[in-house]
């Protein structure tokens, strides 16, 4: 495998069966029984008789056609967009690109030369066609009873208003601003902003800790933040504001002054006098947000940067993923409406967080972009009890439902009882992302949630693709559970082996895309090597998306979890590299090798083996230590499951961990081992072994 030697790439799951120690073990054991009966759930009648694009053959021209001419399909499908200038086909391409590494620097670019706005787009154009009454977000607070809507013209006034406030704090087109808010409706306004003057936003999870706010503020060099004073999440306070102070301390500490955080109060977590404040510095959002309601619109290329995401890779530091304007805004919009069928008056829910990218492409611009109603909610499912979300449901007529699996199996635990009593007849598509769907869940999800009326649209993407690369079309073909299915319009995927042959009809292999997609992320924020690095060199000529895939007999693709070092822990992207590098920050701990396991609810659980100072005895107060040390440099969603004291590592001779003979020791797989031969002390396996569940 053409990666670098200390790549733990190197195999792969044979037919669903693994052949290979070190995949990543996400539902494949599931997965693998449900292959063997095989069942496919077609669209009712009634379902394609509506459908946006209702049959297999209306697909596959579609897709002939955006394979073949991709410059005139995505130039008939961004002429439904606003464009102020329209782009540059002057040599009758509307993209160019260069996927291939041999060839030179990588380089991908759409509708170059085009001006839009994003913000225009999603908000200004409905409110100009004589859509502003209609209803953009109803918010669901933590706390039921609490509640909010914004029409249109409300969305836009409070876009409007921010958007002028943060041009008189001198942000242009270009600068970077921070964004770490819960899920108000002020999160997706804060964003809508930004676009609209050209400024980049660099939304980070409201549940990443200081440490990891002020790495990610200090990286994109914002000159502004945007926060919240705290948030309720179910019966926990969590103080935002706090969190914000620590972090820009830190940045201060590292050289980089921000220059204003303007802060939204909310009070139903922390009262206005409560928090925390920095003269000079901390600005409340009503205080000095000012009432007008125009804004001018910043036109930008299409090739202009539109936000900075953070995700996780296999080396310690955060990547910021970098996506730019025309060619996310017509594909997140795009694979929205047609991979969830959306109608116009459609009340859709997406229950990510802002945080991540589906929170950007599904909660923000694709649904805004098509006008549609979104449910924005700011709790947890399983507050007050485990009915919240069915409440939701029942109480805005949701159309169309998007969450995780790891949500749904959680929901799943509790019984049928919390889903049944509340009336679930709105729905009529329900979307899964995150993970691999396991069977249990995927029918739990069909058969109680669903009624065995809606389609399940298992949507295989990333932070880099921007949208959906592989995915049901639900009107147009049959599913089967636990697998996403077919290739959205314009996705070319390929399957290679180790050495990047690609392989052809069914297989098992890694899983890559040829050619680029107007979605598809341009760079990693000043970091262009490690772009083509990490995504570009491994198989020569192909996108590689890190993940494992099987392609079956009819062409279906089943995604069998990640083969590098990153996991999956509850749908969030972790990589084993940053746990560790937290935990060995910690006086104690000399060396941590850290795998994923089999969770039953989060898919993925965090696995840490630890090695102490000479003598250290590892007491419990030590391991809440560690596990706190592990919350405060990245957050709590990253906190170990499991910690194993090890006295030594299993290591190679020239000194690399045997990370798969650890997975093997985390999923209890004691008897099969794999090869130990290249062990540099075989004892030490023996008394991890000893060890184990210690
Ligand atoms: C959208 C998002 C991306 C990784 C990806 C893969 C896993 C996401 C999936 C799925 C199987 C699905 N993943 N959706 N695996 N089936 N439907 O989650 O982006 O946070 O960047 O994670 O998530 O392993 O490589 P991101």
């Amino acid at each position: 495998l053409p990666v670098s030697s200390g790549s733990r790439m190197v195999s792969l799951v044979v037919n669903g069966a693994s052949s290979a120690d070190n995949l990543a073990p996400t539902a494949v054991s599931e997965q693998v029984k449900s292959v063997a009966n095989e069942e496919l759930f077609y669209p009712s009648d009634e379902f394609r008789a509506s459908a946006l694009i209702s049959s297999r053959e209306q697909y596959d021209n579609l897709y002939k056609r955006s394979v073949e001419d991709p410059d005139g399909f995505w130039a008939d499908i961004a002429s439904n967009f606003f464009w102020k200038t329209k782009w540059d086909d002057s040599n009758g391409k509307i993209h160019s690109e260069n996927v291939d590494i041999r060839k030179g620097r990588i380089n991908i670019e759409w509708f170059k030369g085009g001006k839009t706005n994003i913000c225009y787009n999603a908000v200004d154009r409905h409110v100009e066609a004589g859509r502003g009454d209609d209803i953009a977000i109803l918010w669901e607070g933590n706390e039921p009873g609490d509640e909010k809507t914004l029409t249109y013209k409300d969305l836009l006034g409070s876009i409007c208003q921010l958007a002028n406030y943060l041009r008189t704090l001198g942000v242009r087109k270009g600068d970077a601003v921070a964004i770490y808010m819960p899920m108000i409706t002020d999160l997706p306004v804060a964003m809508l902003a930004c676009s609209r003057i050209g400024a980049v936003h660099s939304v980070v999870f409201g549940g990443f800790s200081a440490d990891a706010l002020s790495q990610r503020i200090t990286d994109c060099r914002a000159k502004v933040l945007l926060t919240t004073s705290g948030v309720c999440r179910g019966s926990k306070v969590i103080k935002l504001k706090e969190i914000v102070d620590e972090a820009l301390s830190l940045c201060l500490a590292g050289g980089h002054t921000l220059e204003s955080v303007l802060v939204f109060p909310n009070d139903s977590a922390i009262k206005r006098q409560d928090t925390p404040w920095i003269a000079n510095r901390d600005i409340w959002w009503p205080d000095v947000v000012p009432d007008s309601i125009e804004s001018p619109i910043e036109w930008v290329d299409a090739e202009d940067p539109l936000f900075l995401l953070y995700t996780s890779g296999s080396t310690g530091k955060p990547k910021g993923v970098l996506h730019t304007t025309g060619g996310y805004m017509v594909y997140t919009a795009t694979t929205f409406k047609y991979a969830f069928d959306y109608r116009k008056g459609d009340v859709y829910w997406c229950t990510a967080d802002c945080g991540w990218i589906t929170g950007h492409s599904y909660v923000t611009y694709g649904p805004f972009l098509n006008g549609a109603t979104v449910v924005v909610f700011e709790g947890v499912p399983t507050y007050p009890d485990a009915s919240r979300c069915w409440e939701i449901v029942e109480k805005y007529k949701v159309n169309i439902l998007y969450t995780a699996p790891t949500a749904i199996r959680a929901l799943m635990r509790f019984g049928d009882q919390f889903v049944k009593p509340l009336a679930r007849k709105s729905l009529r598509v329900l979307g899964s992302v995150g993970e691999p769907i396991n069977p249990s869940a995927w029918s739990w999800y069909y058969e109680v949630v669903g009624d065995r009326h809606c389609p399940i649209v298992d949507t295989w993407w990333q932070t880099e693709t921007g949208g959906f690369m592989i995915t049901p079309l639900p009107g147009a073909w049959p599913l089967k559970p636990g697998s996403a299915t077919l290739p959205f319009l314009g996705v070319q995927p390929a399957i290679v082996d180790e050495k990047g042959n690609e392989l052809e009809g069914e297989c098992s292999g890694y899983l890559c895309i040829k050619a680029s997609w107007p979605g598809a992320f341009r760079t990693l924020y000043e970091a262009h090597e490690r772009y083509e690095t990490t995504y570009f060199s491994p198989f020569q000529g192909y996108y590689f998306s890190g993940d494992g895939c099987r392609r079956d007999k009819d062409g279906y693709y089943w995604l069998t979890g990640r083969v590098d070092d990153v996991i999956n822990v509850s749908g969030h992207r972790i990589g084993t590299a940053e746990v560790e590098s937290a935990l060995v920050s910690h006086p104690l701990c000399t060396e941590a090798a850290v795998v994923g396991y089999e969770h039953e609810v989060k898919g993925q659980g965090i696995y840490a083996f630890v090695t102490l100072l000479e003598g250290v005895p590892f007491t419990d107060k030590l391991r809440k230590a560690l596990i706190l040390t592990v919350r405060e440099q990245i957050g709590a969603f990253a906190a170990p499951d499991i910690i194993h004291w090890a006295p030594g590592l299993p290591k190679t001779r020239s000194g690399k961990i045997m990370r798969r003979i650890l997975r093997k020791i985390a999923s209890k797989q004691l008897d099969d081992l794999g090869d130990t031969s290249t062990l540099a002390e075989p004892a030490v396996i023996e008394q991890l072994i000893a060890l184990t569940g210690k």
